[in-house]
């Protein structure tokens, strides 16, 4: 089947029949077709772990006459099926869809660039997205067509593009140093100890020092969540005579060299996270959100000292697995890379 030109110098094309032998008048009619989608940059993660894909669309009016004002929209498909999602291109009044500014000739394109934002639910995930050209999505009571008849609604589809997204990063790390100091030994080292002991007693106390290395955290990582992971071995008196709380360090120490009378200062009484620590064995976590933070933001990471608080009672004391028993601590670190 071809395609006659021009008849009786109008705007008008026709066909030929399928079977060639009579000809058949159509009005001129323009036809939107997505010619490109394409990313424009890397996909990133934004604070509240949505995903911003920067891309660009093309429509082209392929028909034979103007079209009239239409908009575009974007989908994806992920595990959990197809969602349209929002298409924020600059200038625009609706974050959800661009729209044109007016017609478009035929023969003609237009671009709109902008960003495609995905649900955090489709982090790390690979999707397909699609744009659409004259589209009525969130539109109601639209004819078929939408806005502007043309002569093949069936290619306003574009084509699908594969998207990696980013997602966030859970690391578990285990201590680069520990140990403990006691009082009424102070000159007396214990890194190479199997716990890690605090005790509150008088003129008996034990604090303990750990260090993490966080330098797998990439400088300028947003921290959604740190924890403190110990290991709890032993203690004394019940659950709620001994509140353990967690203070910055705030000089240099090494775990074979420090001891009670040369302890590094520390933030105290400025506690990161405190609780009450029972006497049987098991886990306790402690939230290190903002101090972690602060490290993957640049300030010196000495690690951070266990004491008991004063509130617990005066004798009370416990003992946790350090990194040389098969419990070791562990900081729970998930983050994401923003803009
Ligand atoms: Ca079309
Ligand atoms: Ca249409
Ligand atoms: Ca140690």
């Amino acid at each position: 089947m071809r395609r006659p030109s021009t008849v009786d110098g109008a705007a008008n094309f026709g066909e030929w029949s399928p079977e060639g032998t009579f000809y058949v008048l159509e009005p001129p009619s323009p036809d939107l077709v997505v010619t490109t989608l394409e990313t424009t940059g890397s996909p990133t993660m934004n604070p509240d772990e949505s995903i911003a894909v920067p891309i660009r669309v093309v429509v082209q009016n392929q028909g034979d006459a103007a079209a009239a004002v239409f908009k575009v929209s974007t989908e994806y498909t992920g595990p959990e099926g197809t969602f349209t999602v929002p298409f924020t291109v600059p200038g625009q009044d609706s974050a959800f869809y661009p729209y044109t500014g007016s017609s478009l000739g035929p023969g003609n394109g237009v671009t709109f660039e902008g960003e495609v934002t995905l649900p955090d639910t489709v982090g790390a995930e690979t999707v397909s997205l699609r744009a659409i050209a004259d589209s009525c999505a969130g539109d109601e009571l639209m004819p078929d067509y939408c806005r502007v008849e043309e002569r093949d609604e069936a290619n306003n589809l574009s084509a699908s593009i594969s998207v990696s997204l980013p997602g966030p990063v859970a690391l578990e790390l285990t201590p680069v140093a520990d140990s403990y100091v006691e009082e009424l030994n102070f000159w007396q080292n214990y890194g190479g100890a199997s716990t890690l002991k605090v005790d509150l007693e008088d003129s008996y106390r034990h604090r303990s020092l750990i260090r993490f290395d966080l330098s797998s955290v990439p400088v300028g990582a947003a921290v959604q969540t740190a924890g403190l992971r110990l290991y709890l071995t032993d203690g004394n008196y019940g659950t709620d005579v001994l509140r353990v709380g967690v203070v910055q360090i705030l000089e240099e120490w090494t775990e074979t060299g420090v001891y009670w009378d040369d302890r590094p200062s520390t933030a105290w009484p400025d506690f990161e996270d405190s609780l009450l620590v029972g006497e049987s064995a098991g886990t306790y976590y402690w939230n290190l959100d903002s101090l972690v933070q602060e490290w993957v933001g640049g300030t010196a990471n000495y690690g951070i000292m266990l004491y008991g608080k004063e509130d617990s009672a005066y004798d009370a004391w416990r003992a946790f697995a350090s990194r040389e028993s098969g419990n070791p601590p562990q900081l729970l670190v998930e983050y994401i890379i923003t803009d």
